[in-house]
């Protein structure tokens, strides 16, 4: 046993054992107990004759004091006075002395060691320590880090709480220069306010300390050598970080807030809509001495609350992959520091959050820590925190991720920038989260055109008196006679004198001029070649085939590594599968020095068991990854499963993409319509950021598709909800059908990133991953290269005969293909439409002129009607042919749910759909066709 005293388990019967002990031989207890016990008063007896203990008396003393020191280190944050309007913490009874028996007289008499940590040391007595903690723990800053599980950091939590030795060596705080910055928050809003009144710019009033604090943190990190520090924040204060983190021009703002029209065109092309001003990115670069010190980044975002947050976790994590090398991405913490700014309502509120804070600390998706700021203003919109949220704090949701919380009052600057210090300082050594929960208030209406008093009359009474952060630490450095009565009311003076002659000189039409992108599309590497010599696929075949020696490979797995080892042999055997094509196509992107990253919930396998990217030693578990190790690469290849998370795990692709769109990003869902929980990442970001922000990106979406009786889930990756918004400026979507296809589509995919990135939606197979009919050779990869629209080569010799060309994509065409009913019918050809968008309309125009006959154009698909390719290939086949031929529709009439529930009634539908195809007259099965289900 160990004789030492732990506070944290202290109770009577310990300590008297420990004191029996310390009796019969003072050696016997460690250094610390000793001294401990040397000035307690020594007893008559000994204690081992039964009798009352005379120290006993004071036992129950010493351990209430410890306990309550316990107790204010734990829960002292709930007494702390965190709320700028005065709300009186919750308090709890474990911080008051009663609890323990204990009066202010006891405590006065015990010796201060008893309280522990850095404060006794400097105490008389256990009452001074026990007011030391009670000024640490229960201030204007309430320490919430008893979740922490790990022992070594809750003592440096402890410590840094109690001896603000966490930053050596300490650089004081320049209590000027904050009141200089917090002038030029106050001013910047007020000024706005009397120039622009009611437009709306989501003041940061109430929680003005967010900029010096982000000014503390930016710089903490260019000293500690960061390269980059990346800012994901949503409206509120957006346009005051703007102008004094990121140093966007005032003018520009000014402009923008004008908004003279002079830029835009009465009818705007269908490329570019920018986006409001308090959803704009902006970079700059913070000078040092010598060298730029350190660049900030504050990425665009969507109105969306907290979407922002995967995205820019995605872009720290590229900023921070070394790629150029074959292999596994070599990490480097420093490239970037993510911080992220939160809504008090939107942090508990939005599930994004939780799926974005899940990945803090996976492999693959790790950045060595985000520092979080909650700038609490305790209201979201006119919801106040009762309505709002099950927990106390606003910050609670952290804990579960183990992340250590300060909360801090807004109108204490001296607290703040201390939080802001310990949360750099403890992502500097432990490289992990830090949230910083930073209360304050909201000074106007949710927007400037908002009245606060319909909903909050009381609150906003008191807000309107209560004074600012600047007046009050101005008033501080005035009785603290730091500064002249009258300087910061001239520094007021000069700060609205800067801001109205800019005003005042203001050209609208000329700050505001920001070249508007022409959104125009370069379709030169559109049909470029993407073949691959045949001996060098080959070689990259046997390179991806190999394990390295001693490695057992699943017995399970020979069988399909043999036939992938065969596939190759001959030129024209179509042997080469789906998963195989895509390992080659992604073997030679490699080796063409482009690195690759794919992700998606169990990638590395494949949902069908398709992929074995990545390979378990059957013997000891260990994995061997091919492509990271194939002789021909020269990129890094990384490959992770995914966290089951899709809005998070999108959003954090698309941000790793958009920071370096030169890399292959993949993200793979595991059926494709659970992308639709990552709908607003689609419509936000993927599918309109190049339009709002000029972002440019090129991911790549593989979403399994195809109805094979599955039910309304796993047979539909919702194509139509890509085609709605699908133009040639923002998306490639295709859905194909032969495993050279895909080979060509990724190869073209990576070969576009310089001239024309776009993001790739790409609706893939699952039973027909295996299918002969998709198979491919080696010609048709060594030769071929990707083609929008494949012609029906059962009709190569008979074009002449056919009367019905029908169109169709996918899954259906392989269907088709495969029908009884095919051969005899020389009346239809089965054109392919491989690619949705950009449409193929001039392929599509060339395939049709080679069918005389034809009397009839139709669209054939598995979806119902309302979903589908229908609604946007109609109008483009009238634009086409429809003064020509009429165009008819084949497949399931419209429907709520994607697709029938029952095997064999799917099985009915699919007959009657490919008769329909190559005969005519017969009608899909309803249930209100008096149909009963399979
Ligand atoms: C996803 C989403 N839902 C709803 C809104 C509409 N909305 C804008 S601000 C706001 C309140 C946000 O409150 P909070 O998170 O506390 O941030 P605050 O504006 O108070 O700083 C709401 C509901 C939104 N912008 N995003």
């Amino acid at each position: 046993m160990d004789y030492s005293i732990n506070f944290s388990i202290l109770n009577s019967g310990y300590i008297a054992e420990l004191y029996d002990r310390f009796l019969a031989d003072p050696m016997s207890v460690e250094p610390a107990a000793r001294k401990f016990f040397k000035d307690w008063p020594t007893p008559s007896e000994p204690a081992s004759t039964g009798k009352v203990h005379p120290s006993l008396i004071d036992v129950d003393k010493i351990v209430g004091v410890a306990n309550l020191a316990q107790a204010i280190r734990s829960f002292g944050h709930l007494a702390a006075h965190i709320d700028p309007l005065g709300m009186p913490p919750t308090g709890d009874p474990s911080l008051e002395p009663a609890t323990y028996g204990l009066d202010e007289a006891d405590v006065l008499n015990l010796p201060a060691s008893l309280v522990g940590g850095p404060k006794s040391r400097q105490s008389g007595n256990a009452l001074e320590a026990i007011q030391a903690l009670r000024q640490v723990y229960s201030s204007t800053i309430g320490f919430d880090y008893e979740h922490i599980r790990l022992p070594e950091e809750r003592a440096w939590l402890r410590e840094a709480a109690e001896n603000g030795n966490y930053r050596p060596p300490a650089i004081p705080m320049d209590p000027i220069r904050l009141l200089e910055r917090l002038t030029k928050v106050e001013v910047f809003e007020q000024f706005l306010n009397r120039f622009f009144p009611g437009k709306t710019r989501f003041s940061i009033e109430g929680v003005d300390m967010l900029v010096p604090m982000l000014d503390e943190i930016i710089i903490d990190a260019g000293d500690a050598d960061f390269c980059t520090a990346a800012i994901g924040m949503g409206h509120r204060g957006r346009l005051n970080v703007l102008a004094h983190i990121l140093s966007k021009p005032y003018a520009q703002i000014m402009a923008e807030f004008k908004d003279p029209g002079n830029n835009y065109t009465a009818i705007h092309g269908n490329s570019w809509t920018g986006d409001v001003k308090y959803h704009k990115g902006a970079s700059r670069a913070i000078l040092g001495e010598e060298e730029i010190k350190i660049v900030v980044i504050l990425p665009a975002n969507p109105s969306h609350l907290e979407l922002i947050n995967p995205v820019l976790s995605g872009m720290a994590r590229a900023a921070q992959s070394v790629v150029d090398a074959p292999g596994t991405p070599r990490v480097f913490p420093k490239a970037t520091l993510p911080i992220q700014i939160h809504g008090d309502a939107s942090f508990p509120g939005e599930g994004i959050v939780a799926e974005s804070l899940n990945m803090s600390r996976l492999p693959g998706y790790q950045t060595s820590g985000t520092i979080h700021i909650i700038t609490n203003n305790q209201l979201g919109y006119t919801t106040p925190p009762s309505q709002g949220r099950s927990t106390l704090y606003a910050s609670d949701l952290a804990k579960g991720f183990e992340i250590p919380i300060i909360h801090v009052n807004a109108d204490d600057p001296q607290a703040c920038i201390e939080a802001a210090r310990i949360a750099f300082a403890y992502r500097l050594r432990f490289q992990k989260d830090f949230l910083i929960d930073l209360v304050g208030y909201r000074r106007y209406g949710h927007n400037e055109g908002d009245e606060p008093g319909f909903t909050q009359p009381v609150l906003y009474e008191k807000i309107e008196n209560h004074p600012t952060v600047r007046k009050i630490w101005a008033d501080h450095l005035v009785s603290q006679i730091m500064v002249e009565e009258s300087w910061p009311d001239k520094l007021m003076q000069e700060n609205n004198q800067e801001l109205k002659e800019i005003l005042d000189n203001l050209s609208p039409e000329k700050e505001n001029l920001i070249p508007q992108p022409t959104g125009q599309i370069h379709k030169d590497h559109i049909g470029s070649s993407t073949h691959v010599d045949a001996g060098l696929l080959q070689a990259l075949n046997q390179s991806i085939l190999e394990v390295p020696e001693g490695f057992t490979v699943n017995r399970k797995l020979e069988r399909p590594r043999q036939r992938w080892r065969n596939a190759l042999l001959k030129i024209d055997e179509p042997l080469i599968e789906w998963a195989q094509a895509e390992t080659l196509a992604l073997a030679s992107i490699l080796s063409d020095r482009v690195a690759i990253r794919m992700t998606g919930q169990d990638v590395e396998r494949g949902t069908f068991s398709q992929r074995h990217a990545v390979l378990h030693d059957a013997v000891n578990g260990q994995a061997y990854i091919p492509l990271q190790n194939i002789p021909q690469a020269r990129a890094a290849f990384e490959i992770q499963n995914s966290p089951l998370s899709e809005a998070a795990a999108l959003g954090f692709e698309y941000g790793y993409n958009i920071f370096d769109s030169s890399r292959l990003v993949i993200w793979e869902a595991q059926y494709g319509d659970f992308f639709n929980n990552a709908q607003s990442i689609i419509d936000e970001f993927i599918v309109s950021g190049k339009a709002k922000w000029e972002q440019k990106s090129s991911l790549v979406l593989l979403l399994p598709h195809g109805y094979e009786g599955q039910g309304p889930n796993h047979s539909s990756a919702r194509p139509e909800r890509f085609l709605q918004q699908a133009l040639e400026t923002n998306l490639r979507i295709a859905n194909c059908t032969t495993a050279a296809q895909y080979f060509h589509l990724l190869r073209l995919q990576a070969g576009s990133f310089k001239k024309d990135p776009l993001p790739l939606v790409v609706f893939t197979p699952k039973s027909l991953l295996r299918h002969p009919r998709v198979a491919s050779s080696l010609r048709d990869l060594s030769e071929g290269s990707w083609i929008p629209i494949l012609d029906d080569p059962a009709s190569t010799d008979q074009k002449g005969a056919v009367r019905r060309l029908v169109l169709c994509s996918g899954k259906l065409a392989v269907d088709l293909a495969d029908s009884e009913a095919r051969s005899n019918a020389h009346e239809v050809a089965v054109v392919r439409v491989e690619q949705l968008c950009p449409f193929p309309s001039e392929e599509i125009q060339r395939v049709l002129s080679q069918y005389p006959a034809v009397d009839e154009v139709v669209w054939a698909q598995e979806e119902p009607e309302n979903m589908g390719a229908w609604a946007y290939i109609q109008p483009k086949l009238v634009n086409l042919v429809g003064n020509q031929l009429p165009i008819r529709y084949i497949g399931r009439s419209v429907s709520p749910s994607p697709s029938e529930g029952s095997l064999s009634w799917h099985q009915i539908n699919q007959k009657v759909l490919i008769d329909q195809v190559f005969k005519s007259g017969l009608k899909m099965l309803e249930p209100d066709h008096g149909m009963q289900r399979g």
